[in-house]
């Protein structure tokens, strides 16, 4: 009996799939058909996969030509597969030509034709593409744009700066670019705002009312009336505000904070992450350069992520402790907060002057989560115990430094209607009260 395997993620199965599976039984007796897991999928960079695997693995069913299904979870899976289930011939479409001859030492491998003029991206993309507009003067929008095109249903139609003549050719060249909001506004579906914190209340109020969805850099708002105003005015007229800490989205960092909360480690008791970058140029009050950011402006609200998420927000003690660069300045070389929970404590270490090691640790009864620096950037973690027996390691591949995944999901949440929060509304909030409280000295004692 000649045994067939060929792979793929099936995601809104089509014509294509179908053709393709049929011609795959035909080349022998038995067809083994290998669905991808959804990590998978997203450490090989598809990350809008629309269906659930199992959703998929129904649909493969349906169609009564595969003997037996598998799951694909990792790379490298295919030689065990090809071994372990004695197969005779590997097959898949001609988008992957050559890709896997390797495969050739231990069965025949064929190419089949690809249906053209169908597939799953096309159907994707038929439905409606968000258009998208950039707001704000920062480098990292150029990031935006580029990682927008792994990114299928969207697309980015504009940017509205206040110097447009600091602006990347990338950006230079979209259709909209411009220095009024209105007229971004106007052209687009949505927005990233990644404008300076003081810009942000205003640009969000105009982008809700008509009718745009909002992914903004943190924190939302300086003041927690505001905050609340804003995110009544986006329920009452069912757009999304969405607030854009990109270690939210990671697959790791979401990872990391459930297997806490479901006990691993015991009671959590403490939460304690720094986050440090040392800024050339603002080191001497002279060099400071037109709106640049603090330690707590650009750091405070990452860093508090994690207290918040997974300690929740109801603190009972804030103190703050901070350096200025210059005392003349506001800008904050370097600053810490410390909570107090009922149950727990949390410490966050913010430095943009001050230079440390940028981890991530969660403290608990029975053992500790450790997220080594840049913990920022999660793609790893580990649980650690007792008895160094008992430890675990975990990875999930993070491509594009979060923006690709950040942007996926909030594609997901517009289009889709997706519930799920990524950030919690009380967390935002949380974020936003401790930053006014820092902007406007509360708790916080300044040190030389
Ligand atoms: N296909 C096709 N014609 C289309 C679309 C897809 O013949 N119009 C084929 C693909 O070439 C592939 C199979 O259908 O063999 C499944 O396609 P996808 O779901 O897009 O999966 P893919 O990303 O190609 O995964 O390890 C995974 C495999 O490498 C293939």
């Amino acid at each position: 009996m000649k045994r067939v395997i060929t792979y793929g993620t099936f995601d809104l199965l089509h014509y294509g799939h179908v053709r393709l599976l049929e011609r795959a039984r035909s080349l022998g007796d038995y067809l083994v058909v290998a669905v991808t897991t959804d990590d998978f999928d997203i450490a090989r960079g598809k990350i809008n996969v629309q269906q659930s695997l199992a959703e998929r693995m129904d649909a493969v069913r349906e169609t009564g030509l595969a003997d037996e299904i598998i799951v694909e979870e990792y790379e490298g899976q295919k030689i065990d597969d090809i071994q372990r289930l004695g197969i005779d011939v590997f097959t898949v479409g001609s988008d992957w030509v050559g890709q896997f001859d390797y495969l050739k030492e231990y069965c025949e491998v064929v190419y089949l034709d690809r249906t053209e003029g169908v597939s799953s991206t096309q159907i994707r993309s038929e439905r409606k593409r968000m258009r998208l507009g950039l707001v704000g003067d920062v480098p990292f929008l150029a990031k935006y744009l580029s990682e927008s095109t792994y990114v299928n249903g969207l697309e980015v139609r504009g940017v509205c700066a206040k110097r447009l003549e600091g602006l990347q050719d990338s950006l230079r060249s979209l259709e909209i670019v411009t220095s009024s909001i209105d007229e971004l506004l106007a052209g687009v579906d949505a927005v990233y705002i990644a404008s300076a914190p003081e810009e942000h209340y205003w640009q969000i109020k105009k982008a809700l009312s008509q009718g745009v969805h909002v992914l903004c850099e943190s924190p939302i708002t300086l003041d927690v009336r505001s905050y609340e105003e804003l995110e009544h005015l986006a329920d009452t007229r069912g757009i999304r505000l969405l607030e854009a800490i990109r270690p939210a989205y990671s697959t790791a960092f979401k990872r990391l904070c459930l297997l806490v909360k479901s006990g691993v480690i015991g009671r959590v008791t403490a939460v304690d992450a720094t986050c440090t970058s040392l800024s050339e140029g603002l080191g001497s009050s002279s060099k400071i350069p037109a709106g640049a950011w603090g330690s707590m402006g650009e750091w405070g609200p990452i860093a508090m992520l994690p207290v918040f998420q997974i300690l929740g927000t109801g603190f009972i003690d804030l103190q703050m402790t901070s350096r200025r660069f210059d005392t003349k300045e506001p800008l904050d070389a370097f600053s810490r907060a410390e909570f107090v929970f009922p149950d727990a404590v949390a410490s966050i270490t913010v430095g943009k002057g001050v230079k440390s090691e940028g981890d991530l640790v969660v403290s608990g009864t029975r053992g500790y989560a450790y997220v080594p620096a840049p913990w920022w950037k999660t793609d790893y973690f580990e649980l650690r115990f007792e008895n160094p027996a008992d430890n675990r390691r975990y990875f999930y591949q993070l491509d594009g430094a979060g923006v690709r995944n950040q942007l996926a999901s909030f594609v997901l949440m517009v289009e889709n209607g997706l519930e799920t929060r990524y950030i919690a509304p009380e967390t935002s909030r949380a974020i936003v009260k401790v930053m006014s409280d820092f902007v406007d000295g509360r708790n916080v004692t300044q040190i030389s």
